[in-house]
């Protein structure tokens, strides 16, 4: 593989997530289409280009046969891409069950879903059992193709298990790990019964990275309290042992967003937006359709305002797109059928023969019909209830130069650490704020709006995923290189 300006490649890069960033459809015994997914870290992936990247993944399908293990294999390796086959029984009990129904709602302080919570508490262990088995199994694939001098990024709450994997392969082996939710307080991390061996084995790894100081904060308070490790300005000590743990805030490729607005499918879009929308003013959320993203209390807090304002009512629109994900989770079904009804019955309360106030899209868009959504908005709400960054934000600003809209942004949403300044920061369980909020935005002067645009555009276009990636690789090489040093000494 070759960069695209023909200089040499830095690195051999191997990116270990759960899912590949492709989505792979069965077409007949040995065919297969593939589909680059949507998600926040394919985004932000996609402008490292001083790597040569491979991904290992699982592919989000059931492959039982040889034939089409083969041909899937012999595909994805034209995307750079390695697939780590799971069956239907370890992704029940490895991704749906401990990974999104334990893990991520008790790292976004949810707590275990209400109805099954005893259900959960007794399939914890065969669930953990297969979080590990699943782990390893990605240990395997990773070993097979590492080589030496590679450096190894692992992501996310789904691989928790995997530096301590790898280290037992090789312990040479320059292992990152990298969280993209909110690391919770300690307190919350201390009910979780795997507590302690979750915690071990990410400080097998090298380097340990965050989206904000925060969550560096709490792991490494977990690791003091719970494991009775000594915390340090760098990171977390264990027998003369460093693990060195730090915030590397993610961005995104925002000239990428900037040159597509250039382009003629997105301007195609523009105008047709504009045209439609003419006369009101439009209000944007986008998000994948997840608990997390607190899309009932941004739609409730709509109606508030609504209510409020009702010299507002015919020259607003709420436009809301949602894409669905996790879809055989029942909480998630229930979210959708929840979302609907409220959007359905504020539609009601509020439309009128020619208009409806809110528009709900249960699906993904793509990147031009995004950019032109992005460009044309006044003003766009982020109810994150927790979120670890939340590219959205990002993404938004990078596509308001000329418009210099307002960003309505959760203070749970790690962003608002770095986009606070230009944004409204508003508390997403207080409905009636975020409703004041949205008339403050609405209502902003041409000055105002600059002034805090200004601020976000910055600091989008001077912290990207490019330079996310960099700063965590080359971080990466530095600590191990300490490390020898230190244990030379
Ligand atoms: P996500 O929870 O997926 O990511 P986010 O950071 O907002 O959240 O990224 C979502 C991505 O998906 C964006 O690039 C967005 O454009 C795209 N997307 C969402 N809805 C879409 C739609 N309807 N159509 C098209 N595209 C859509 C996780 C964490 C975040 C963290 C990222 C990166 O939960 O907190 O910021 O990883 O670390």
């Amino acid at each position: 593989y070759e960069r695209q300006d023909g200089k040499p490649f830095r690195q051999r890069l191997l990116v270990v997530a759960n899912r590949l960033p492709v989505s792979a459809v069965r077409r007949g015994e040995d065919s297969w289409s593939l589909e680059i997914s949507a998600g926040g870290l394919v985004t932000a992936l996609l402008g490292v280009k001083e790597f040569e990247a491979r991904w290992i993944g699982w592919a989000g399908v059931n492959v039982p046969d040889d034939v089409g293990q083969k041909a899937l294999t012999k595909a994805l390796a034209e995307k750079r891409c390695i697939p780590v086959f799971l069956d239907e029984e370890i992704v029940h009990q490895y991704y749906n069950g401990y990974c999104n129904n334990i893990l991520w709602p008790l790292f976004h302080y949810l707590g275990l879903p209400q109805e099954d919570r005893l259900a959960t508490t007794r399939s914890f262990q065969s669930q953990f059992a297969a979080y590990k088995k699943a782990n390893q199994m990605f240990a395997d694939v990773v070993n097979k193709h590492y080589e030496e001098g590679d450096v190894v990024w692992c992501h996310d709450y789904h691989l928790m298990f995997l530096p301590k994997c790898l280290k037992e392969y090789n312990s040479d082996m320059k292992v990152g790990w990298f969280l993209h939710t909110p690391f919770p307080s300690s307190e919350i991390h201390r009910t979780l019964p795997s507590r302690s061996e979750l915690l071990r084995s990410v400080l097998a790894a090298d380097l340990v990275g965050f989206h904000t100081y925060d969550y560096a904060r709490h792991f490494v308070s977990a690791c003091t309290r719970i494991l009775g490790l000594e915390g340090t300005p760098e990171g977390v000590e264990d027998q003369g042992r460093l693990t060195r743990v730090a915030a590397f805030p993610i961005g995104i490729d925002s000239e990428r967003f900037i040159r597509a607005l250039d382009t003629h499918p997105v301007q195609e879009h523009i105008r047709e937006l504009t045209e439609r929308f003419k006369g009101r003013k439009v209000m944007l959320g986008v998000d994948r359709l997840d608990m997390i993203k607190g899309i009932p209390q941004k739609i409730l807090a709509f109606e508030k305002f609504l209510e409020e304002n009702s010299s507002w009512r015919d020259r607003v629109v709420l436009l809301q797109i949602a894409v669905p994900t996790r879809t055989d989770v029942p909480e998630y079904q229930k979210l959708t059928s929840q979302v609907h009804e409220i959007v359905g019955r504020i539609n009601g309360r509020f439309g009128t023969l020619s208009a409806v106030p809110i528009h709900h899209l249960d699906r993904s868009l793509d990147f031009h019909a995004l950019c032109a959504l992005y460009a044309v908005t006044d003003v766009a709400i982020v109810t994150s209830l927790r979120d670890g960054m939340n590219l959205v934000s990002y993404e938004f600003v990078a596509c308001q130069d000329a418009k210099k809209g307002v960003l309505i942004l959760s203070e749970f949403a790690g962003a608002a650490q770095s986009l606070g300044a230009g944004a409204i920061l508003v508390n997403p369980w207080n409905i009636t704020e975020v409703a004041a909020s949205i008339a403050q935005a609405l209502n902003m002067s041409a000055d105002e709006r600059e002034k805090r645009h200004k601020h976000n555009f910055a600091h989008v276009t001077s912290h990207t995923a490019q330079e996310w990636a960099e700063t965590f690789v080359s971080e990466l090489n530095d600590t191990v290189v300490e490390a020898k040093l230190r244990t030379r000494q």
